[in-house]
């Protein structure tokens, strides 16, 4: 009989058991499951560190859970869609659903691998039709909510394939091709931000560069286009899902904070400006009204230009065609030729470039504002850094406060004029030269001279009806038109005489039709799938080729897997309404932002719908840190990977999980690994020695009370660790009691009861994370049974008096090393081998001496030299 532990043979064996038991099928009846959920992952083709160090901490939990008696539901997915799987077939010749099935097949056997406990009955696959039909019903619910738009968006447009480039297709000339490779090779656990492949822009860096930006496939300068697109607005939201950020105690203050900004809320005041001479109300003087939100409404007196997006109503009108022109009487009153056709040029222009580019370019118009509180005309600009879609798209110009506009008075020869001075009256400010953005005290500001700033904008809200206390938010709607072919058909169709009509229920799914390799996106070349009949009137119409962001699929996927068969709905409501929200939820914090964003703004749009009593779906959130290799993180692009399969399942899982807590990054080293390799083999060493050496001895040992209580305290203390994710903490507590009962072993030679009740407990502790392992070593110890169905061990009696004498041993033993090891420095191995050996005997004594000398506080000095 062999005592070596082999892994191969044994993962096969319990994996086999596991699965003919159904171990891991949530009881259908469950009251209220424990539901752990890691992010589920993009089918990039194969499982990296990144993956399984994500499972393997829902795994561990979710068994640990289960051993504490709960039931639990742990479930996995595909995030099947999207662009990667698209280029893949492009280059491979092959089609995105057979791409991604094999990317499938592969994942999940690498998955299986690995021994991680899904119930695989609720497997659920984002690109099939039984799925992604849902969110073509979904999308509909949120079209007659009233939160669907069509509007149009600039999108990046290749000129030559004559299709939108995601800008994980715009690639810098400067840069190799493989960049945008590796991006498609994915690194994420799930969706495609990493890819960069939201068109929005509202992942944003990908479209940042110095260099070039050209197509990926022909290299062709990128450019801007306008397109009418589909948008969910989240913006609706934007209050809730700020002000819910603070009752989420459970998702860690790193994501909170980096949600708060993304939403940006912003305190300030709307200001409304009269505006003449845009001249479309032919023969009338009243002035149009524009708005525009500050967050410093005490700046007022400050203004000296009033400037709009190209985007703004009024650019608009400013812009207006010929025929207007001559039909409009008062020449003198209204925007001259001349103005009327550089505003035109220049909104053209500027909505066909990148928002870098527009930098600070700017018109003036014939339109003149009137200053609100001291009556002066300001002139009226249409400018580039002035956005659409923040705030009320048109600002007050105050350079002499705000650094933009202090660029754009300078560009464009405008005066700066300061209002606010520093309280402090040694600083120095010099606005011509700099725009001071501090507070201070107001000046050049009528009756609110001498004011504090904050004093001064608090009353002048409320002195003047023009202005009004507001908030505005950053965050955009989202926009989830993808002109591309591997994702949700929208379900519209688009009608000459209805114009946009919903495709009924009873129709869906739209299904994609057949992929075709061609250059612009297969969904239009696609004619037969295309033309369609309108649902409202019976003429022919044609369908929406747009397909939806596949952040979409994965803003609900987790409701899904309530009731991943139901029928006749997206989820069941009355168990969604029992079994959540998600107890815990990992993933990687690239996820920080998008998706957990959207997740929350589709639970609160479904609560609206009625489909869900819940408004926040997660209550405890986990992002697991990075595994680095040579300090740099382990990914493909880098060429640092380790296969997951490399050191077997088993070692790979313990030591991702005991190399640090899950939040922390880590290194991987190889020397680490082994320690993890090595805690196996001892674990099954002496689970066998002790089976074949026979006999039980039931004498009483010098130790055993020593030994007892430290199976207690191990016992608390893991329990502990586990329930606060500190797996490495567990780990090794689990080593320190191994090596205390090989120590025990060596010294005593128990054979009896209590020496098995300890591998018994260091089997059901280690089961969570190695579970193999806990059932190659519960086996062999009872015979019967299955850790991963075993009890979670309870102390024999309260371990926390114990516990805290043990803390005040080890605090005392550091001391007692550190003395030793100075004494002894040319001898430090002999020492610190004496010291490892004997420190627990040692320490028991301490404790015992401490303890009776004090024993009034429990918790007395130690003393050293006793
Ligand atoms: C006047 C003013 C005076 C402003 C001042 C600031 C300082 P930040 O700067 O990030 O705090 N703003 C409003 N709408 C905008 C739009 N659509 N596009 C570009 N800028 C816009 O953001 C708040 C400020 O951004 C607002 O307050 C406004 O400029 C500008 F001493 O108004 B402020
Ligand atoms: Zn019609």
């Amino acid at each position: 009989m062999t005592s070596h532990y082999d892994h191969a043979q044994i993962q096969e064996f319990w994996q086999y058991v596991w699965e003919r038991d159904d171990v891991y099928e949530l009881d259908e009846d469950a009251a209220d499951p424990t539901y752990v959920l890691g992010m589920f992952p993009y089918t990039s083709g194969t499982l990296h560190m990144g993956h399984v160090r994500n499972y393997a901490i829902t795994d561990a939990y979710s068994r640990y859970r289960r051993m504490q008696g709960d039931d639990v539901l742990h479930p996995m997915g595909w995030d099947a869609f999207g662009l990667p799987a698209e280029n893949a077939a492009f280059e491979r010749k092959t089609d995105p659903e057979s791409w991604t099935q094999a990317c499938i097949r592969r994942m999940r056997e690498e998955l299986e691998t690995m021994g991680f406990g899904y119930d695989w009955s609720r497997e659920i696959t984002t690109c099939e039709p039984d799925y992604y039909r849902w969110n073509q019903w979904l999308f509909k619910r949120l079209y007659e909510a009233g939160l669907v738009e069509y509007e149009a968006a600039a999108v990046n447009w290749c000129p030559d394939c004559e299709t939108v480039l995601a800008d994980a297709q715009v690639v810098d000339r400067e840069d190799e091709r493989s960049e945008s490779s590796d991006r498609a090779s994915g690194d994420a656990a799930s969706s495609e931000d990493e890819q960069g492949a939201s068109s929005d822009g509202e992942s944003g860096d990908a479209a940042n560069s110095d260099g070039e930006r050209v197509c990926w496939r022909c290299e062709t300068p990128v450019g801007r286009r306008e397109l009418d697109q589909w948008f969910f607005t989240i913006t609706d939201y934007a209050e809730e899902l700020h002000d819910g950020l603070d009752e989420l105690e459970g998702w860690p203050d790193g994501v909170r904070e980096i949600q708060r900004n993304w939403i940006g809320r912003q305190e300030g005041a709307r200001i409304t400006f009269e505006v003449t001479g845009v001249g479309d109300a032919a023969g009338s003087d009243e002035g149009d009204l524009v708005d525009v939100f500050s967050t410093r409404p005490e700046t007022i007196y400050g203004a000296t230009y009033l400037a709009v997006s190209p985007g703004h109503e009024l650019a608009r009108s400013l812009a207006k065609g010929d025929e207007e022109r001559t039909d409009s009487g008062s020449a003198d009153e209204s925007n001259g030729p001349a103005a009327r056709e550089t505003v035109a040029e220049y909104v053209e222009t500027v909505r066909e470039r990148d928002p870098d580019e527009v930098g600070f370019s700017g018109v003036e118009t014939d339109a003149t504002a009137i200053h609100p509180l001291t009556g002066e005309e300001l002139p009226v600009y249409v400018a580039g850094y002035v956005l659409d879609d923040v705030g009320t798209g048109a600002v007050m110009g105050v350079p002499g406060h705000n650094e933009r506009d202090h660029t754009f008075a300078r560009e464009h020869g405008l005066p700066i004029e300061r209002v606010i001075v520093p309280e402090d009256e040694s600083v120095e400010t010099d606005v011509e030269r700099e725009a001071y953005t501090g507070e201070g005290i107001l000046e050049n500001s009528g009756e609110y001279d001498g004011l504090e700033s904050e004093t001064a904008g608090e009353r002048l809200v409320t002195a003047h009806d023009a202005l009004e206390d507001d908030v505005t938010y950053r965050l955009r709607d989202w926009l989830i038109s993808r002109q591309r072919y591997w994702g949700t058909p929208i379900p519209m169709v688009h009608c000459e005489d209805c114009g946009r009509v919903p495709v009924p229920d009873e129709d869906l799914p739209v299904e994609l039709p057949e992929f075709v390799r061609t250059t612009g996106n297969p969904l239009d070349a696609a004619e037969e799938w295309n033309r369609t009949t309108c649902p409202e009137c019976g003429d022919p119409a044609r369908r929406e080729t747009d397909t939806m962001d596949t952040f979409v699929d994965s803003s609900w996927y987790y409701l899904r897997f309530l009731s991943p068969d139901l029928a006749d709905a997206p989820f069941d409501t009355d168990l969604a309404n029992e079994w959540l929200p998600i107890d815990v939820y990992v993933g990687g914090d690239e996820h920080a932002i998008l998706h957990l964003l959207y997740t929350r703004f589709f639970t609160k749009a479904l609560a609206d719908l009625d489909l869900l009593e819940r408004r926040e779906p997660i209550r405890e959130l986990m992002s697991q840190g990075t595994v680095l290799y040579d300090g740099e993180k382990m990914s493909s692009s880098r060429g640092n990977v380790v296969a997951p399969e490399e050191y077997g399942a088993e070692t790979t899982r313990l030591f991702v999980l005991s190399a640090a807590h899950p939040e922390q990054d880590f290194e991987w080293t190889a020397n680490n690994v082994r320690g993890a390799y090595d805690l196996q083999q001892t674990l099954y060493r002496m689970a066998t020695a002790f089976v074949e050496a026979g006999d039980a001895r039931l004498e009483r040992r010098e130790h055993d009370d020593y030994v007892a209580r430290e199976i207690d305290r191990t016992i608390a203390a893991v329990t502990d660790e586990y329930e606060r994710f500190r797996f490495h903490r567990a780990a090794t507590e689990i080593q320190e009691l191994a090596r205390l009962l090989r120590r025990y072993r060596e010294y005593d030679r128990p054979q009896g009861e209590l020496y098995r009740r300890g591998l018994l407990t260091l089997a059901a502790l280690i089961a969570p994370m190695a579970p193999h392992l806990g059932e190659e070593l519960w086996n062999k110890l009872r015979g019967e049974g299955l850790a991963v169905e075993a009890d979670w061990p309870e102390p024999d009696r309260d371990a926390s008096a114990y516990q805290r004498e043990r803390q005040l041993v080890d605090r005392t033993l550091e001391d007692v090393r550190d003395i030793v090891d100075v004494a002894a420095i040319d001898e430090p191995e002999r020492i610190e081998l004496v010291v490892a050996r004997e420190w627990k005997y040692r320490a028991a004594e301490l404790v015992d001496e401490a303890v009776t000398a004090d024993d009034a506080d429990g918790a007395g000095t130690v003393d050293v030299d006793a």
